[in-house]
């Protein structure tokens, strides 16, 4: 194949011909233009030119081979003509990249909350605020921790805890840990191996991982990091195009993926503010949302800008054919009622996971795990419970190993945290993820001792006091810890005209 210049793909820089370079290949995307889930806009900006930086965090490699007919793959760009541009650091990019050399040592760091404020300091702006957001006033992000706050222990004593054992089974597959790692999107905004540096810190720890559809690493680059026999589970975001669908889910469990957790709760993107601000600030700092540019779609942020392949019309009418095109336990990520979870008890699935998406989907929704103990009442009424046929799995707002023993005596087989482990690593790479799993570790010691239960399978209601959980009023202690890392959400800035 012969070699193109930079030259040759200067040429191709408008919407009738819009050639861009990404790692090396040159691609004609005119056509794909109109088909762009963020827009043409965001090509047009590189029309002519190297993409790579702009498209990495954002795609998955091999999503624009997948997306693009093979003869618009125009081949290897001619090295000969690159011609490397030094790149010219703003003061703001410059006093970050101090900030994340100076970031203290990881022995530094005792709980999980600590990952997420090296997190907030060293990130790029963009990258805090689209992982950070939730949704409209953020009142659900917040009381997805008050409401770990309104369960208090009911400690026994005297049952010898000299050996205690925090491993358990999630839908039947060994984890060392209660605690699976839910699925967050785009990890390589926040560093650059992304993803993998879950997979590779899941590996070595025994902890089951759930791959996010909308990860910036692929799908097979993901599998192909962990270690043989390691546990996979897969998120889903349904596409319109259900055959598209049907090739990923099919892909993955031949690769050897246990679960596929559906998400329900996202027909819709919530409207995350704090990220949507972010698309209106151009370099110099300016917020456009104020100058009228009708170009600028001003309901977008990172997330709404690629959101629009997930399928709104899906419905339980589509259960029976996802158990159709897998073998895999399929659990519904996203339920909030008990209506909702005996629909799914009643389709045969494997399990729910009562998760309000971290806070940034319907805002003021209930927290997981208040709706626990309905749900929880509710499947009783199908029988004995616990069911090994069905699990439930509690997402959103754990930070502590007591959120993860509340929610497990309340009736929960095992907790997702997504969230703190994404800021581990954003922090310190794999390395953070491993110390956080061990912070995991030590205090589950600690707490299953102090609680009186030497397992896992010990945890029972009568130890926890949860009579305030549905009492939505702010008599719990102020949360100092998470409170120090959020911010208000703020006003886009004022400027001169
Ligand atoms: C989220 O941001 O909450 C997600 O679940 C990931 C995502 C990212 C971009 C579009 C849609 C969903």
């Amino acid at each position: 194949m012969s070699l193109i210049s930079t030259q040759t793909v200067a040429e191709h820089a408008s919407p009738e011909s819009c050639w861009i370079i990404v790692h090396g290949r040159v691609y004609d995307v005119t056509e794909f233009l109109p088909e762009h889930p963020g827009g043409s806009k965001i090509i047009l900006k590189y029309a002519g030119k190297d993409a790579t930086e702009a498209y990495d965090p954002i795609h998955p490699p091999d999503a624009i081979t997948t997306h693009l007919p093979k003869h618009k793959h125009l081949g290897p760009v001619d090295p000969q003509t690159v011609v490397k541009i030094e790149r010219v650091l703003s003061e703001e990019e410059k006093k970050r990249q101090e900030l994340v050399a100076s970031r203290p040592p990881i022995d530094e760091i005792v709980n999980l909350h600590d990952f997420e404020a090296v997190a907030k300091a060293i990130l790029p702006p963009k990258a805090w605020a689209y992982y950070s957001s939730a949704s409209d006033d953020e009142i659900t992000i917040r009381e997805n921790r008050a409401a770990y706050q309104r369960i208090w222990f009911r400690p026994r004593i005297l049952r010898d805890v000299s050996v205690v054992n925090w491993s358990t089974t999630i839908l039947g597959y060994k984890s060392s840990l209660p605690v699976y790692i839910s699925a967050t999107a785009l990890g390589k905004l926040g560093h650059p191996d992304g993803e993998l540096n879950l997979t590779r810190a899941a590996g070595k720890h025994g902890v089951i991982q759930m791959i996010p559809t909308l990860a910036s690493c692929s799908f097979d680059e993901i599998v192909d990091a962990a270690v043989p026999g390691q546990t996979l589970f897969l998120q889903l975001y349904v596409n319109r195009d259900r055959e598209i669908t049907k090739r990923y889910v099919q892909h993955a469990e031949k690769r050897g993926v246990k679960a596929l957790f559906i998400t329900v709760d996202a027909p819709q993107l919530g409207r995350r503010e704090k990220d949507m601000r972010m698309k209106f600030v151009d370099e110099s700092g300016v917020a456009k949302v104020q100058d009228g540019d009708k170009n600028v779609k001003k309901d977008e942020g990172v997330a709404r800008a690629i959101s629009s392949f997930i399928d709104p019309s899906l419905s339980w009418k589509d259960i029976p054919w996802f158990k159709s095109i897998t073998n895999m336990h399929i659990v519904l990520k996203g339920v909030a009622t008990p209506e909702d979870a005996l629909m799914a008890y009643d389709y045969g699935l494997a399990g729910i996971v009562l998760s309000n998406h971290g806070g940034r989907q319907l805002d003021t929704a209930r927290s997981g795990v208040e709706n626990l103990i309905d749900i929880v009442a509710a499947l009783k009424t199908r029988g004995p419970w616990p069911n090994p046929r069905f699990a439930i799995f509690v997402d959103g707002g754990v930070r502590r190993a007591s959120d993860v023993l509340k929610a497990i005596a309340l009736g929960a087989s095992a907790v997702g945290v997504g969230r703190a482990f994404m800021y581990s690593f954003c922090a310190y790479g794999q390395e953070g993820v491993q110390k956080a799993f061990q912070i995991f570790r030590d205090e589950l010691e600690m707490n299953m001792r102090l609680i009186g239960v030497r397992s896992i399978d010990e945890l029972t209601s009568d130890l926890v006091d949860a009579s305030g959980l549905h009492a939505h009023v702010g008599i719990t202690p102020t949360d100092n810890l998470y409170n120090s890392t959020y911010q208000p959400l703020a006003l886009a800035p004022f400027r001169a005209k």
